[in-house]
């Protein structure tokens, strides 16, 4: 007898799995009827004045729908994450470039071009849920593939290992880096003694460490951002055999970050600044796009590898085994509600199909455990599956019965299994072929609390990504360490931080000391301390890895990045439209900044329309600047401090900038050199020059940022 489930499966898989999933939240958008109803559906007659005896008398306890608005209100809200509280999310889905049958029989990657619809859920891993986007944080990566053999979700992170090795360590590693128990700050910040402390004193933490001091930590997009799946987990092929395997999420756009001073000054002028740029890139069209990559790794040569592949604090060298894109992640639709889809959302890393299967990772092992629990508790019992947007494409059959909550009519008399009642004897699946099968495994035949030698080596990899940045990254690194630690109030702390550095690199570590007041740093005193212990042998490894330093990455063109086109009146826009018509014809966004909003008059006597006030939107945030002609414009422009200001904090934060004419004066106090700056465009207000200036500024954007910048430690902005 076809069972129920094989039977349904069937028919999704003859239909197209996205729209599937569509049809299924559309279900439940509620109507959107004129006519205001209480919750029973009885026409609400007033909604605006509660029901009283007499004119000015107290209000009647029988108002039954003041008492229901009120009380419904009163629990709108529902526990936020302890940690990831802050989040955007998007509908897409995945398709698949080629089959990787060979790999795994994971339905949803065997056929190229198949489609799987997907809900992702960026997240700030510190932050309470009102807390500011750019914050120097850890981003949460978190992908629900809706398959047709149930939901997989892959839960990663934005940098690609863990701060520490054992499921044990997390809630003190979270402690720690929230806001301090005794007065509850400081908000979304690593920047306080606590952390400091804890991670002082846990050498594991140093390689994540490094990753969140530098630009990663700062992404100017989550259109623009990594995704890992941090853990090693393993595809399991139909014929049983396995391969570990390592996820990687590749931007289209590139992997391109702000600068710390500019995600400070955002955080104040925009708090929503990244979540903004999601929601209005995929109204607008542009949806942005990922690669899949997998690292995938032959369970023999595993050992090898000279890398623990258990150990969450490593990762595996695209130079050792390379990153292969299987397929791309296409997010196109924006939530239609957030709290009944990015807030509820609940994402588990036990929640596999058959395929993919776990690794030993006890960092991972201990998520299978806590994510559960954490569902309960946020959604308020075992129900969470049935929402609308955690439910699976393919049908939900079992004898889980009621809860709080419960959604699901079931039928019938019996619940419970086996049964001769109802159409279920024995759901078991023929020649145990089909439904999830756990890969074969060795188990480990002892018990203990331990920690293998091979999880000891804490340093060589903190080493390979420190080595693996540019000049000016090290900068913004060794910034980030002096400016975190300057917070940290025990000299103590401070010291065992800068003890620590000295086992990655001296030079880093020398830097960051002097800043401080330290004394030179001593790695040997961070050897004696409880819990270091060195690795048995040094281990082999690479000198650099170019795939590490993926910020500032390939320029993939300027598509919707921002620009600001600074005017005042009397400007001349003969120049400045041919430039725009370029920038908008590869896909980039224009907007004119002036002092006040309306129009301002050019110098042809036109009258040109402003879109924003640059005391709203500075230009941090935007990507590039462009200042026309006109020497009235220019004029008034060089008189308004704001203006000036604008200016020059682009040019500070690395961005490009194109001055045409007289405009140039705006960067008079940036020194004589900063015209000839990397990232620069100037020239005369030529018909001539107009065409090299255009392709120059499109250059000069499509590089993102241009550091290294002489002097710029003495521009006043
Ligand atoms: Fe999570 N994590 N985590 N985590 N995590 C949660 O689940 C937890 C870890 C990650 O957008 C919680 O629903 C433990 C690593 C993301 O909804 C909670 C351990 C990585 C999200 C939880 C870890 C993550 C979470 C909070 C160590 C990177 C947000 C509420 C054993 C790969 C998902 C909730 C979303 C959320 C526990 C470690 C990623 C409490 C115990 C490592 C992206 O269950």
């Amino acid at each position: 007898m076809a069972l129920p489930r094989q039977e349904s499966q069937r028919k999704a898989k003859a239909g197209d799995a996205v729209a599937l999933h569509q049809r299924q939240l559309e279900a439940f958008v509620a109507p959107a009827e004129a006519t205001l109803t209480t919750d029973q559906g009885v026409v609400v007659p007033d909604n605006h004045h509660s029901l009283q005896a007499g004119l000015h008398g107290p209000t009647l306890v029988e108002d039954f729908v003041l008492r229901e608005k009120l009380a419904h209100f009163a629990h709108e809200r529902i526990p936020e994450r302890v940690v990831h509280a802050r989040g955007a999310g998007a509908h897409g889905y995945l398709e698949v470039y080629r089959s990787l049958s060979a790999y795994t029989r994971a339905d949803f990657l065997q056929e190229p071009g198949g489609r799987t619809p997907v809900f992702v859920r960026f997240s700030n891993l510190t932050g309470a849920r009102g807390s500011a986007d750019t914050v120097r944080d850890v981003r949460g990566f978190a992908v629900k593939f809706y398959t047709r053999e149930g939901n997989f979700d892959l839960v990663g992170a934005s940098l690609p290992v863990a701060f520490v090795q054992d499921a044990m360590k997390f809630p003190d590693f979270v402690h720690a880096l929230k806001p301090e128990p005794h007065h509850d700050m400081p908000q979304a910040s690593s920047a306080h003694d606590n952390f400091w402390d804890f991670v002082s004193l846990q050498p594991e933490s140093l390689h994540a460490l490094m990753w969140l001091m530098s630009s990663r930590a700062l992404p100017r997009s989550l259109r623009m951002m990594e995704g890992f799946g941090v853990h090693t987990f393993r595809l399991v092929n139909a014929q049983g055999a396995g391969h570990f395997v390592k996820f990687y999420w590749r931007p289209r756009l590139g992997t391109h970050a702000l600068v710390w001073d500019e995600a400070q000054r955002i955080a104040g002028k925009d708090p929503d600044f990244l979540r903004r740029d999601l929601w209005e890139a995929i109204a607008q069209g542009h949806a942005p796009e990922w690669e899949l990559g997998l690292q995938l790794i032959e369970e023999s040569r595993a050992q090898a590898l000279g890398v623990d592949l258990l150990d969450p604090t490593q990762l595996v060298p695209e130079e050792l085994v390379p990153v292969q894109a299987v397929a791309k992640l296409v997010l196109n639709r924006n939530p239609d509600n957030f709290f009944a889809e990015t807030e509820q959302v609940a994402f588990h890393p036990g929640h596999l199909v058959p395929g993919i299967d776990f690794s030993h990772d006890p960092l991972l092992q201990g998520r299978l455990l806590s994510y559960t629990d954490a569902q309960i508790a946020r959604l308020g019992g075992p129900n969470g599956h049935a929402l609308p947007i955690n439910q699976s494409v393919c049908p939900v059959h079992n004898f889980h019965r009621d809860g709080a909550h419960r959604v699901t009519i079931d039928r019938g008399s019996a619940n419970y299994e086996p049964n001769s009642l109802a159409q279920g004897s024995e759901f078991r699946v023929d020649g145990g072929q089909q439904g999830f099968q756990s890969q074969a495994d060795t188990l480990m035949t002892t018990k203990a609390r331990h920690r293998p030698p091979s999880f000891d080596d804490h340093f060589s990899q903190a080493t390979l990504f420190w080595n693996s940045q540019s000049t000016a990254e090290k900068e913004q690194i060794v910034a980030a360490f002096q400016f975190e630690l300057a917070r940290v109030g025990p000299a103590a702390v401070r010291q065992r931080m800068a003890d620590l550095l000295a086992h990655v690199d001296a030079r880093l570590a020398r830097k960051v000391a002097d800043a401080l007041g330290l004394g030179a740093p001593d790695p040997r005193a961070a050897a004696g301390r409880a819990g270091f212990r060195a690795p048995a042998a040094t281990p082999a490894t690479l000198e650099r890895s170019p795939a590490l330093a993926g910020v500032a990455g390939p320029a993939a063109g300027i598509a919707t990045r921002r620009i600001a086109i600074l005017v005042a009146a009397g400007v001349e826009v003969g120049a400045m439209k041919l430039l725009q018509q370029t920038l908008h014809e590869l896909g980039a966004v224009t907007r004119v900044v002036a002092a006040g909003l309306g129009v301002v008059a050019t110098s042809s006597g036109q009258q040109l329309p402003v879109d924003h006030t640059w005391a709203c939107m500075p230009s941090v945030m935007f990507d590039a600047v462009l200042v026309p002609a006109g020497a009235a414009s220019a004029q008034a422009l060089a008189a308004q401090g704001d203006a000036v200001h604008f200016v020059l904090e682009a040019y500070r934060h690395g961005k490009a900038l194109c001055l045409i004419g007289e405009s140039v004066r705006l960067l008079q106090l940036a020194g004589e050199q900063a015209t000839r700056a990397p990232g620069v465009v100037h020239g005369p207000n030529d018909p001539a020059a107009r065409l090299q200036m255009a392709q120059d500024f499109v250059q000069a954007i499509a590089r993102h940022r241009h550091p290294g910048r002489v002097g710029v430690e003495s521009v006043p902005a």
